[in-house]
């Protein structure tokens, strides 16, 4: 079989490979658009929901917005030269990759309503089930679920006691009205600080529950002009110069500091978080109770250039006692303080440690994914599992979360996740999947590097795993885009479909 990339001729082929794709997300519709540019149609992607657009879709809390600048946030294949802002916001993302997936033409392989239950590997191929009980075979199964996807709820005695309304900043009940009311965000996070800002001068009053200050980059965030779109409409290389020199700063200053933590990059991020909060905010009670003990960039940094205004706002408290329990009419701290809300905002963040779950996957030999991950989530270079043969990630564990684009991420790797399904396909099908040995290596050399993160000099964060090590990619873009360009293929396991 061949995949019709290889140049082998087509007579030998009997049929083309099928692909199911897992999530209709960004990763979900970029390999739609990939795989049917390169005459690969035979596929479906299975969405649980009845849109598309992950992330984009399931956060709609008011001020959500991507903190990567929009013109770095697109495909690189189908720039956009109507962005309104520098950080434009997520319906407008959302709106985005509808756009995209209707002008590429591939909403037609979406099965939306379609929760992918149980994938199975058995002779040689993929048994696809779904929630509905639907069923399908593949050759190839791509996971594009996401990462910052499973809401985490917090332990907190009391929430199902509260009289108003409770609920997860990426499931944002819009029945609840705002003006005027009392409303309470559990958390200090991106989502938090983009609701707070957002929503101070609406509500009548605001009560941040704050465990942790976080560090504030004020990156300003100014609309993009009509002259400056229609320049980037009329002369795409100016829209792609933009975006050049946007991936350039990204790599170049954010990425190298939260790899070397003793880096002049990382040095310089972390004066300007403080000038941030010296020159912004004006009450010295209210700038301590703001400043982090631990360095900037440790957590995933906050880039907002309105958080320490609204927070100053006359309609704003943020709340430092430890939060004791929810009562009916609110939120009751340690010191005795009964907080009365009307409705409550827990924006505290998602499991990052499910990935594809909880579908259940059983690969060669009867392994589960529950089995080969009992530990934690690994994976080879962050696209393949030993023993899940011709089964791709994207976006998967230890790949490079939080400090890039996400969709450059996505874009290398299925690059990288079509040269080994040449390879599966260059004489018949083959099976594909990361030797045991190089998944060990890998990972033993990734928990080393780890080690000079920013992300271990003293805080807790998601990046961190059971164990406080990060579970993300520790080492520079350059280092990422070298491993994706060409597989080694002595670090796969190939046999015979
Ligand atoms: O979640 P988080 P998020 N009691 O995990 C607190 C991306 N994102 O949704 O720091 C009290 O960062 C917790 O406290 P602590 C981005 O990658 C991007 O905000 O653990 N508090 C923390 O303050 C981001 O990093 C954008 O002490 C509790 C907060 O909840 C990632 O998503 C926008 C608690 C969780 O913060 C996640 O961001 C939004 C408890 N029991 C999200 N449990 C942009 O692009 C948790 N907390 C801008």
């Amino acid at each position: 079989m061949d995949t019709g990339r290889t140049g082998s001729p087509p007579g030998r082929r009997a049929r083309g490979p099928r692909f199911v794709i897992v999530g209709a997300g960004m990763a979900g519709v970029l390999s739609a658009i990939q795989l049917q540019q390169s005459g690969l149609t035979d596929f479906t992607v299975y969405e649980k929901a009845d849109r598309l657009g992950g992330t984009w879709r399931e956060n709609t809390y008011p001020g959500v917005a991507c903190d990567v600048p929009s013109h770095l946030y697109s495909y690189s294949f189908a720039p956009n030269p109507d962005w309104s802002h520098v950080f434009s916001p997520g319906a407008e993302i959302a709106a985005y990759f509808e756009d995209v997936a209707r002008r590429y033409g591939v909403e037609k392989y979406i099965s939306y309503g379609t929760e992918v239950s149980r994938l199975t590997f058995v002779d040689g191929g993929w048994d696809v089930e779904t929630a509905t009980g639907s069923r399908d075979r593949a050759d190839f199964v791509i996971a594009a679920t996401g990462v910052l996807h499973h809401p985490a709820y917090p332990d907190i005695k009391g929430l199902e006691d509260f009289a108003g309304t409770v609920f997860h900043s990426a499931r944002w009940d819009h029945r609840v009205p705002l003006a005027g009311r009392r409303l309470g965000v559990i958390g200090t996070g991106s989502s938090a600080v983009q609701i707070v800002t957002a929503a101070v001068e609406t509500v009548g009053e605001l009560s941040m529950f704050q465990r942790t200050p976080q560090w504030v980059l004020g990156v300003p965030n100014p609309p993009i002009d009509e002259d400056q779109r229609q320049l980037f409409r009329s002369d795409p290389a100016a829209m792609q110069a933009v975006r050049d020199e946007l991936a350039h700063t990204f790599e170049a200053n954010f990425a190298n500091a939260v790899v070397d933590a003793e880096s002049p990059e990382a040095k310089l991020l972390e004066e300007l978080c403080v000038a941030n909060l010296e020159e912004n905010v004006a009450d010295p009670v209210l700038r301590a109770k703001l400043r982090p003990d631990y360095r900037a960039a440790c957590k995933r940094l906050i880039v907002s250039p309105g958080f320490y205004q609204a927070i100053q706002h006359p309609n704003a408290r943020l709340v430092t006692d430890a939060i004791d329990r929810v009562e009916p009419r609110g939120v009751r701290t340690v010191d005795g303080t009964l907080h009365e809300l009307d409705a409550l905002v827990l924006a505290t963040g998602f499991r990052v440690d499910q990935f594809m779950r909880p579908i259940e996957v059983t690969g060669r030999g009867g392994i589960s994914l529950e089995q080969a991950w009992s530990e934690r989530p690994t994976a080879y270079l962050a696209v393949s599992i030993p023993d899940f043969p011709n089964l791709f990630m994207l976006n998967g564990p230890n790949g490079p979360v939080g400090n890039f684009s996400l969709i450059d991420v996505a874009e290398l790797q299925f690059a990288y996740v079509m040269q080994l399904v040449d390879r599966a396909c260059a004489t018949g099908l083959h099976l594909v999947s990361a030797s045991a040995a190089a998944t060990e290596r890998f990972e033993s050399e990734r928990v080393e590097a780890a080690k000079r993160t920013v992300w271990v000099t003293g805080c807790r964060s998601w990046y961190l795993d059971d164990r406080g090590v990060p579970a993300a990619w520790p080492w520079s873009f350059d280092r990422f885009r070298t491993a994706m360009a060409r597989p080694n293929m002595d670090d796969y396991d190939v046999v015979p479909a």
